[in-house]
């Protein structure tokens, strides 16, 4: 089942159907004990409804925090030990990569975050950007895992190249996040063999293209969570974004008007424009 929030309401999808929830609260739904029971009973006594419009797509989130995992994938530590090389980045990245505690970092809250086919900002002082797709956990307020959508974390490296304490500047900042375009409610893991791609289309041209999969992902999804549990509450739930395993290289940054697509299996593409 994928939940999409829409400027027509919350739908649900099973099986290619589409049908109308009752609840109109992603807060509510999220929070909700025993949600994908709620669905299944909503659904079997509800006729479907038309497929949505991608126009009416809304980012699948109201009241939750945005939390990003980094240096997840081997391929992302070895870009960020090369982008810090010249201002004497040590061997942080090398040690976050090994060590039990992973590195989570605050991403952002509703108001920054862009939907599907919106748009998401390259910061103005910087010079180097890039999309970062990551697999995102879609997480109750129980700390459970209850579904996954797509998340492209916005990095401006440069930024964060000169020295790792600007971290949250290189992140963080008007629509750097992008969520969506529906939460795929399932609690079990997705399987290893799960493709992410990322695709960059500049004026039609492929620009960039690149494919992982969760194989390449150093760590565990539920230990990513229990870390952010640990002494924090989340009363609305929460997403974590859980690294990306794709950096494109490094003459490559973003420009205004490029297409940024990410799919992952099973959950679908989101698509962004860069303002
Ligand atoms: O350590 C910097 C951020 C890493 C990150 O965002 C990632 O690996 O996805
Ligand atoms: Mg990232």
């Amino acid at each position: 089942m994928i939940l999409y929030r829409t400027t027509n309401g919350i739908l649900v999808e099973q099986n290619g159907s589409y049908y109308s929830v009752p609840e109109t609260s992603i807060n509510a739904l999220i929070a909700h004990e025993e949600l994908e029971r709620y669905l299944a009973t909503t659904i079997a006594n509800a006729n479907p409804v038309s497929p949505i419009d991608p126009a009416t797509l809304l980012p699948p989130i109201e009241h939750q925090e945005v939390w990003a995992a980094g240096v997840t994938y081997y391929r992302s530590r070895s870009a960020r030990i090369e982008e810090s090389k010249d201002a004497g980045g040590g061997d942080f990245y090398d040690r976050v990569y090994s060590a039990d505690r992973p590195e989570l970092f605050f991403k952002a809250l509703a108001h920054k975050v862009a939907g599907p086919y919106s748009s998401v900002n390259i910061r103005r002082d910087a010079t180097w950007s890039v999309p970062e797709p990551e697999l995102t956990l879609v997480i109750d307020p129980r700390g459970q895992i209850i579904g996954y959508t797509i998340g492209n974390d916005m990095s401006s490296r440069d930024i964060e190249g000169v020295n790792p304490l600007y971290l949250p500047q290189a992140k963080v900042y008007d629509r750097s996040c992008a969520l969506g375009p529906g939460l795929l409610l399932q609690k079990n893991p997705l399987p290893s063999s799960t493709r992410i791609q990322l695709d960059i289309l500049r004026s039609t041209h492929l620009e960039f293209s690149a494919t992982t999969t969760l194989a390449e992902m150093k760590r565990d999804p539920k230990t990513l969570v229990e870390y952010l549990f640990r002494d924090q509450s989340f009363p609305h739930g929460c997403f974590l974004l859980t690294g990306t395993g794709i950096v494109p290289p490094d003459a490559f940054t973003l420009a205004s008007k490029d297409e940024i697509r990410i799919s992952i299996d099973s959950i679908g593409v989101l698509v962004n424009t860069v303002a």
